[in-house]
């Protein structure tokens, strides 16, 4: 069976902060699918999904919402696998804050790991960190990625001494 990650959203209003996780997957060659289900107006649609996942070969799920943001909480009350959670400042969103404490906040015994406001890119690398427990190419590239990121910041530091 394909291994791959799934990027859920509450709304397509989402897509272009999720539309990170999608360029990071890219990026490192991961398989992954992307779906605008939305916890309060397609529910069955959420639980299926989630109820399904597992046999389908999902290994990691994002899931994105604003506002009252309760999908990823409810993904995770339907399985088993890790549900990376991912507040998003909506347009009807209190300054991000209702979005990030409603995926925080998971009553004990469901978690949701949660990112930063907007965080979708850290959360495809998280998701990649998760998967590549077992998958030496996919260490190797998120070592490349990091390593890149430091020789970045060193020629950044560089170019500043230089003005
Ligand atoms: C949430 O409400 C969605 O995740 C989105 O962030 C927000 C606004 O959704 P739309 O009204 O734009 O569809 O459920």
């Amino acid at each position: 069976m394909k291994a791959f990650v799934s990027i859920i959203m509450g709304s397509t209003s989402d897509l272009p902060i999720m539309e990170e996780a999608v360029k990071f997957f890219q990026e490192m060659e991961i398989e992954y699918e992307v779906q605008a289900l939305s916890a309060h107006r397609t529910p069955e649609l959420v639980m299926d999904f989630a109820k399904k996942a597992k046999k389908r070969g999902v290994q990691v799920i994002i899931a994105g919402a604003g506002g009252a943001a309760h999908l990823p909480g409810v993904i995770a009350a339907f399985t088993s696998i890790p549900v990376i959670g991912v507040p998003i400042k909506s347009s009807n969103s209190i300054d991000g804050w209702d979005s990030l404490l409603s995926i925080l906040q998971m009553p004990s015994g469901i978690p949701v790991a949660t990112v930063a406001l907007n965080g979708a890119k850290n959360a495809a690398i998280l998701a990649t960190q998760m998967m590549a427990i077992h998958n030496k190419q996919l260490y190797s590239r998120l070592s490349d990625f990091k390593e890149s990121m430091k020789a970045k910041v060193i020629e950044a530091n560089h170019s500043i001494q230089k003005q």
